[in-house]
């Protein structure tokens, strides 16, 4: 048994590892129940989570870090900026976590690894476990309760001196160690520019997200349904993932570009080409995008995004390929050019979606085209009539 000057004194030593090893913050909270749990409940009563079924059914797992690793008291919590700069440009964007083709989950593990087995050389018998992101944990409140930052009204985790712009990770152990004292204070202030700034109104109160309206969810999570309409402005420029709400955040204006090596930003990914994207065929996609996070969505799920974002920027040069998207064997796709074709609102582009919705035999997506065409030119299109 250690006495408690040697368990503090190991404590710095492990965070100054994991801070040698590329993290730009680091601090230890004991494994409670982290004192959020109730947020993540009201969370999910309101239905908050939207089709992200597997918070729902992981809810009782996030009670308490025990349902990862037994007998676990203390949780290193680390910090990995990813911030890049700023990108230039007017085509589509993509939020900064997604500029790379390095998976940070391989990234944050990898760095991590070095500090669990200084734990093991120093405590054979300790027990180790890393995760980021997908294990049921919730992580921002233990970076508060590590003292890494507050949970901002975006719900973001927000260090004084870094900003947002980080990846989350934890090292689960048995091993005591020393606790940081937890941040109790929220530095927003009267500030409610992300609030303001989000274009779906996805913040229904201040430190609250409604997954169903936040870009990120529907341009990432909802792969399998159409955005839904009234939302499908909102997205902009937005083709995966959004930054707005971090964008505006002035705890970011002076937030250090200092990344890791591994992120590497593509050119390819920063604003990739959605023109392009609807001319591919699902064998390229998958050889273009399979090893990045832009595959999340699926050939499907960013080709209807794709179209959206062209249809956003009002793009008349895409006619030709989202006319050929309606004739896509996705229903997603179809709905989603009919509705960029409708935004573009040329003769010859409202006449390929009235000849599209002729033969349309998706019963939603035949809706959806003739809500779209219905809203361009006051018409009700009724294909039997
Ligand atoms: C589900 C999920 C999503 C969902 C829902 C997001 C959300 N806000 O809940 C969607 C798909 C929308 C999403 C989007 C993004 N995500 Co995400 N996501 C997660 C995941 C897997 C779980 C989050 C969760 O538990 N949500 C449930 C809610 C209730 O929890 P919470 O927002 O964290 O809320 C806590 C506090 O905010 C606080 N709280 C809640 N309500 C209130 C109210 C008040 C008044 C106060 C004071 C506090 C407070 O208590 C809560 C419970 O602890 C985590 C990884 C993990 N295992 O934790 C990553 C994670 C949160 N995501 C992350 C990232 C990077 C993003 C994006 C930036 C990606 C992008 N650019 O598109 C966006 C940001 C959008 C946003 N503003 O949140 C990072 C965040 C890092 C950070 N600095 O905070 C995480 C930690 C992943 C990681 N390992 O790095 N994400």
């Amino acid at each position: 048994m250690k006495t408690g000057k040697e368990i503090a004194t190991f404590s710095e030593d492990l965070k100054a590892l994991a801070l040698a090893q590329g993290f730009s913050a680091v601090g230890i909270a004991p494994a409670v129940t982290p004192t959020g749990y109730h947020r993540l409940l009201e969370w999910l009563q309101q239905g908050y989570h939207a089709e992200m079924h597997w918070m729902e059914q992981r809810k009782e797992a996030r009670r308490h870090p025990e349902s990862m690793l037994p007998g676990t008291c203390s949780l290193l919590v680390v910090a990995l900026n990813y911030h890049e700069g700023t990108p230039q440009g007017e085509g589509a964007r993509v939020s900064r976590y997604a500029w790379g083709t390095a998976d940070y989950h391989d990234i944050v593990k990898a760095r991590l690894k070095p500090v669990a087995e200084l734990i093991r050389r120093q405590i054979p018998a300790a027990k180790t476990r890393i995760v980021t992101d997908s294990a049921p944990l919730l992580e921002r409140d233990f970076g508060r309760m590590a003292g890494i930052g507050w949970s901002g009204k975006n719900t973001m985790l927000i260090s004084r001196s870094i900003g947002s712009w980080f990846f989350l990770g934890a090292l689960l152990t048995d091993a005591e160690l020393h606790y940081d004292a937890e941040e109790d204070s929220q530095y927003c202030g009267s500030c409610t520019r992300c609030l303001e700034a989000c274009p779906t109104q996805a913040f229904p109160e201040p430190g609250v997200l409604d997954s169903a309206r936040c870009i990120s969810y529907l341009t990432i999570e909802l792969r399998k349904q159409p955005i839904p309409r009234d939302l499908r402005e909102g997205l902009g420029r937005w083709i995966f993932g959004c930054d707005i709400c971090q964008d505006v955040c002035p705890w970011n204006r002076f937030a250090p570009s200092v990344t890791v090596p591994e992120f590497g930003p593509q050119d390819r990914l920063i604003s990739p080409d959605c023109r392009a994207l609807l001319r591919m065929s699902a064998d390229e996609f998958v050889q273009t995008f399979g090893d990045t996070p832009m595959s999340r969505p699926g050939y499907a799920g960013i080709r209807r995004n794709a179209a959206i974002v062209l249809g956003n920027l009002r793009d008349s040069d895409a006619e030709p390929e989202l006319v050929m998207a309606l004739a896509d064997e996705s229903a997603l796709v179809r709905g989603a050019a009919a509705w960029a074709l409708c935004q573009l609102a040329s003769p010859g582009a409202l006449d390929s979606v009235w000849c599209q919705l002729q033969k349309e035999t998706d019963i939603a997506t035949l809706e959806d085209m003739r809500a779209s065409l219905f809203k361009v030119s006051g018409r009700v299109f009724d294909p039997d009539g």
